[in-house]
């Protein structure tokens, strides 16, 4: 197979996409990432050297990136800026990394002919009822509503442009929520598992009717390499795996699984504008190239999640007593 360069891949699902593709294929893969306070190279260890290299960097340093984009085939673009609370809070580095930093990526691919794969997110088409029968398609009009999703919403656009004005061998993918291992304790699945480890009651925001619709991110890189191995120059696939859950059964799954009663959870403040339910429809990845996803059964991947995050604690526990200061300080 090729040589990958795999931007952001010390994050949650790039880390997730890197393990899984040197298990599956026998590409080479160099990481691009800086870093940040979601980057975490222990999420890299153990790696075979001769096929894995990282690199110390950011997307937006562009001689950097035009040296990197020359030596790979492919590149495969994970590296944002992720978590809508801190979009709301601050959200000027979301316009750096997700739109300058992809800008920089695709004028390197551009010019140097590679192919390139976009990693966005269902949160680009807005948010649906509770009880619309629609789910998203790859037709639905955009309509993003935080800082966060608004920048991945113009990334998407810029990599769309740079497809039809000038040619860029672009695909791009739209997931819904991820879970797994080595997700940031600032998210909501890993932050209430820690809670609970830590005798802390979770946290739901406003009522806990709010629906996402969670996928495997063992499934989430499957696809991404379906795309790249068959995806058609040009086109917008997403993905999803039918798994739809309210927060508040999320909540009350996880207490369940630590043998706690399901109303030992607190309501907190809501999310400004928070979205009240993403819905995917993957059909067309599915039809057109055959993926399915292998996590059918969300009880029991919250199951090996939490059994993960009890076993690996050295991995999170670094970042868990300053995520919920900065909690705290929100009401949240
Ligand atoms: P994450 O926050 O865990 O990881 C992001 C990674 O990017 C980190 O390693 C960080 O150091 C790196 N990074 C940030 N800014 C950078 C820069 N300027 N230069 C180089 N590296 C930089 O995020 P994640 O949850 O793994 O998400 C990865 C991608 O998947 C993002 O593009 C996100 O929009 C998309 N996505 C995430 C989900 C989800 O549920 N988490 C769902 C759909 C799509
Ligand atoms: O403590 C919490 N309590 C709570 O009720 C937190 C952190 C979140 N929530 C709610 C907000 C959302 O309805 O849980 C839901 C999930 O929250 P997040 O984990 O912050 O994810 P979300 O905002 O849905 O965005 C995620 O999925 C799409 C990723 O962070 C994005 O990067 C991805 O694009």
């Amino acid at each position: 197979m090729q040589n990958l360069l795999v931007t952001g891949g010390a994050g949650f699902i790039g880390s997730n996409f890197v393990r899984y593709t040197l298990a599956h294929t026998d590409a080479k893969i160099t990481v691009l990432d800086n870093l940040t306070y979601a980057g975490n190279l222990a999420s890299l260890d153990g790696l075979p050297t001769d096929r894995f290299s990282f690199v110390k960097g950011d997307i937006c340093d562009e001689s950097l990136v035009d040296g990197l984009v020359a030596a790979h085939d492919v590149v495969v673009h994970y590296a944002a800026e992720s978590h809508n609370d801190n979009s709301l809070h601050d959200p000027r580095p979301f316009l750096d990394t997700n739109i300058i930093g992809t800008y920089t990526l695709i004028q390197a691919a551009r010019k140097y002919q590679k192919r390139f794969h976009h990693i966005s997110t269902d949160e680009v088409y807005g948010d649906l009822e509770l009880d619309d029968p629609q789910r998203f398609t790859e037709n639905t009009p955009y309509n993003p509503s935080s800082p966060y999703s608004s920048t991945k919403a113009g990334s998407d656009l810029l990599v769309r442009a740079w497809a039809r004005s000038f040619g860029l061998q672009a695909t791009i993918s739209n997931c819904s929520n991820n879970y797994g291992p080595y997700q940031h304790v600032e998210k909501f699945i890993p932050r209430q598992i820690s809670n609970v480890i830590d005798g802390i009651r979770p946290k739901l925001y406003g009522n806990g009717e709010n629906v996402r619709d969670w996928i495997h991110a063992d499934d989430h890189s499957s696809a991404v390499l379906a795309i790249i191995d068959r995806g058609e120059i040009g086109e917008t696939y997403l993905i999803g795996a039918d798994g739809e859950k309210n927060n508040k059964e999320v909540v009350q799954l996880i207490l369940s699984q630590f043998g706690l009663v399901e109303d030992a959870f607190d309501q907190v403040i809501d999310r400004p504008g928070h979205d009240l339910r993403y819905a995917i429809d993957s059909s067309k990845l599915r039809r057109e190239l055959g993926w399915s996803p292998q996590f059918s059964n969300f009880e029991a991947g919250l199951a090996d999640t939490i059994a993960w995050y009890r076993e690996n604690e050295a991995w999170w526990r670094p970042q868990k007593a300053a995520t919920e200061a900065k909690y705290q300080e929100q009401g949240q």
